[in-house]
């Protein structure tokens, strides 16, 4: 049996996050781009023809599109050693998960793309870099970025709203830095499914990129060692007084968590609600099986809503609720006791309403793609 080939790449948010989980679980894994015959011929039609990145061969050969899907695999495997245990502390996990994944997609695609001074030259690289070697490739590589500038404005990035997106984001950074000051990682000396999902955003974009990259090391400098951290193996925890790589004992979730949550809630929950409600009118007349579609800024319409005065007009992606669903069904099989918990503990961060936020269908996987059931 060989190693696990990953096909990603470094400046790919989704890759980010498989990426982390593999060094943190000690998998040995091989990262390969995409552009070889092989992967055209052998992956990609394992993939129903969908190429995004993460995808993955196992090391017997199967072949996994899609990130959660690649992380749910090994932790089947391993006994789902990163989801914490004790109910507060696995429903956060599970709501971090959908936070990095999709809720942070605005202020990544700002800070990368609306910053052509610090960013262009950096970007024009490594989009030149997996291009295919032609005359023409440095042509090919800014067609590419135009794609993905275009997609940033369909996540709600626009000059109306670039000093709202800015100032929710820098809040959330000292948010975040106070936790990391005083905890590794989000729920104590271990790192969790939502640490995974965090790492998405935070990684390839607001954590490497020119501009964001030293305005997290310079404001936030603890946010900074976590992303570090996320991308080693070892605990790299020097500068706490605990050596304990295990999740906070008694199900503790620190204040300054709870910080994080209520600074995250102001766009997510307006956010959320307003996708479920375009997602609930389109998946109504869908037959069983339709494709929900996948990659950066591809939706099924868009959502509407204010915050702080500012009105967002943002693509609505259905796979928000592939992941949010997972914190529903978690839910749902708590006790009567441990639900009450937990949502004390979501109205502290004025997260409760996601707990409510449900499309009427569910979403799940068939030949590598995420469906409606
Ligand atoms: N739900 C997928 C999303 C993956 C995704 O969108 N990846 C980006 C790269 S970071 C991609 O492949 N984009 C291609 C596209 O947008 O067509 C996952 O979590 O793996």
């Amino acid at each position: 049996m060989g190693n696990i080939t990953l096909y990603g790449f470094d400046f790919s948010l989704y890759t980010g996050r498989v990426r982390s989980y593999f060094i943190k679980a000690g998998l040995s894994y091989s990262e390969r781009a995409t552009n070889s015959r092989y992967f055209w011929k052998n992956v990609l039609p394992a993939c129903s023809g969908k190429l995004t990145l993460p995808t993955i061969e196992t090391e017997s050969g199967d072949v996994i599109r899609d990130g959660a899907a690649i992380i749910d695999h090994y932790e089947e495997k391993g006994g789902h050693q990163f989801s914490p245990v004790a109910p507060k502390q696995r429903l956060l996990s599970l709501l971090f998960d959908v936070v990095g994944a999709e809720g942070l997609l605005r202020p990544a695609m700002h800070y990368r793309w609306d910053f052509p001074e610090e960013n262009h030259a950096f970007l024009h690289l490594h989009f030149a870099a997996v291009m295919p070697k032609r005359p023409d490739t440095d042509a090919l590589a800014e067609a590419q970025m135009q794609k993905m500038r275009d997609a940033c404005q369909r996540f709600g990035a626009v000059p109306d709203t670039a000093h709202l997106v800015e100032a929710l984001y820098l809040e959330l950074l000292d948010k975040l830095n106070a936790h990391f000051k005083t905890y590794p990682y989000l729920f104590g000396g271990k790192p969790s499914i939502g640490d995974f999902g965090m790492i998405a955003p935070l990684f390839a974009h607001l954590g490497r990129d020119p501009k964001p990259l030293s305005l997290m090391q310079q404001r936030a400098p603890h946010v900074f060692r976590w992303v570090e951290r996320m991308n080693r193996a070892e605990a790299d925890a020097w500068e706490f007084e605990s050596n304990d790589e295990t999740y906070l004992i008694d199900d503790t979730i620190p204040d300054t968590l709870i910080e994080v949550l209520a600074q995250i809630a102001i766009d997510f929950v307006p956010e959320t609600k307003a996708a479920s409600l375009c997602v609930n009118e389109w998946q109504r007349d869908q037959p069983e099986h339709t494709e929900v579609p996948s990659g950066v800024g591809n939706g099924i319409g868009v959502g509407t809503f204010k915050v702080r005065d500012t009105t967002i007009t943002a693509v609505v992606q259905p796979y928000r609720f592939f992941l949010l669903q997972r914190v529903h069904e978690f839910f749902d099989s708590l006790n009567a006791a441990d639900k009450d918990e937990v949502e004390v503990m979501l109205r502290a961060c004025n997260m409760h309403e996601v707990l409510n936020l449900r499309i009427d269908r569910k979403i799940g996987r068939r030949n590598n793609l995420e469906v409606l059931l």
